[in-house]
């Protein structure tokens, strides 16, 4: 019997990725898709193709339908990858992130369990929960969130365990840090840095503004962290597992490694709000500190330690730091040559 997966997110990094390392596996997807007046399948648009793969309207607030898809689907898992996963918008819209992040977990998990099915179930659980606790951070570190978004996931996190305990359901919380690739969305840093490195290289543009370049985060590729996602739910006991790299870089490193990529040379200067990265070869400034692009409450350096998930899953991280930003840098650099780059939409978050 072929197995069925059912994602919700579908259309965002970490689920497209999913659904096409399911589809490869031989699985039936079925991916819960938020109805947006504008095209937001540019991450699926082959995978619509496969005949394994269903794609279904739906809303994390909408619990009617959630019980309805569920339901009629009957999967073998479901992965809760669908979120308002930005933490600098998550302080512009607080409860739509409580609403959707929270709340939508709660819906999940209450159709599960009165639906009584027996589905695995997956929880994108975030190291934002974690907050600024001293590093590295692993599955007994204690929670601090400092983001509205950090503290709707960690209820999520919360009632995902409670009904593990409560009910029998076989639920599991992927605690992952910062994870990226080609497609992760604009409105990150990663990707940001990674197309506004190559328009400047491509000559339609002068240079980009960041904000704290001092954040450190534990960044891997999200390729690898879904084969995690999927590990999980393989096991019989169900968990909590931290995914990360265990080493973290500044956004001022990432920034450097991104432009040596495209033969820059970037040399540092000033500080704070005045501090600039320059081209060493010509002078020219390329990046500047934007003060709007701060966060009300900054959360200063994630770095994760995943040997439960090692020693428990067999999981481990593969990509290098380096081979992921030149993925996401060639990758930029290839839509530039095709013409298919129209600028950043979010480089304002
Ligand atoms: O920021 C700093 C920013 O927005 C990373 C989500 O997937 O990972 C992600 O959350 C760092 C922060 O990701 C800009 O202040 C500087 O310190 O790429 P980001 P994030 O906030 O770490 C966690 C694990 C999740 O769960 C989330 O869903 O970079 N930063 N300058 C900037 N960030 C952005 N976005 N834009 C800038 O211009």
């Amino acid at each position: 019997m072929r197995k069925k997966a059912f994602i919700t997110g579908v259309t965002g990094q970490d689920g497209a990725l999913l659904a096409e390392f399911l589809l490869g596996k031989g699985y039936e997807v079925h991916g819960l898709r938020l109805y947006a007046a504008t095209d937001d399948t540019v991450r699926i648009k082959d995978l619509i193709k496969n005949d394994g793969f269903h794609l279904h309207n739906g809303d994390m607030t909408d619990g009617g339908v959630l019980w309805r898809l569920l339901s009629e689907i009957s999967p073998d898992e479901i992965y809760n990858l669908a979120a308002q996963s930005h933490v600098k918008v998550s302080f512009d819209v607080p409860e739509a992130t409580a609403d959707i992040n929270a709340l939508g977990t709660l819906r999940l998990l209450e159709a599960l369990r009165g639906l009584k099915l027996d589905a695995r179930f997956y929880q994108a659980s975030s190291s934002e929960m974690f907050g600024n606790v001293p590093a590295p951070q692993n599955e007994n570190t204690p929670f601090a969130p400092c983001s509205p978004y950090g503290a709707a996931k960690l209820y999520a996190y919360w009632v995902v365990r409670n009904y593990r305990d409560a009910y029998g359901l076989h639920t599991s919380n992927g605690i992952l840090f910062n994870h990226e690739s080609p497609v992760r969305g604009e409105e990150f840093v990663t990707r940001k840095i990674a197309n506004s490195v190559a328009a400047i290289e491509a000559g339609k543009q002068d240079s980009f503004l960041i904000g704290n370049l001092d954040a450190r985060r534990d960044w891997g590729h999200a390729r690898d962290y879904v084969e995690g996602m999927w590990m999980m739910l393989q096991q019989d006991v169900p968990g909590d597992y931290v995914l990360a790299t265990g080493k973290a870089r500044s956004v001022r490193e990432f920034v450097t490694t991104a432009f040596a990529l495209t033969g820059v040379n970037i040399v540092w200067s000033g500080k704070g709000e005045n501090e600039k990265g320059v081209d060493a070869r010509t002078g020219r400034a390329l990046v500047s500190v934007d003060p709007a692009l701060y966060r009300p409450t900054e959360l200063h350096a994630l770095i994760g330690d995943a040997a439960h998930a090692y020693e428990k899953i067999g999981w481990r991280p593969r990509t290098a730091f380096r081979d992921l930003v030149r993925e996401m840098v060639n990758t930029e650099r290839d839509l530039m040559k095709a013409g298919q780059d129209d600028g950043l939409l979010y480089a304002a978050e």
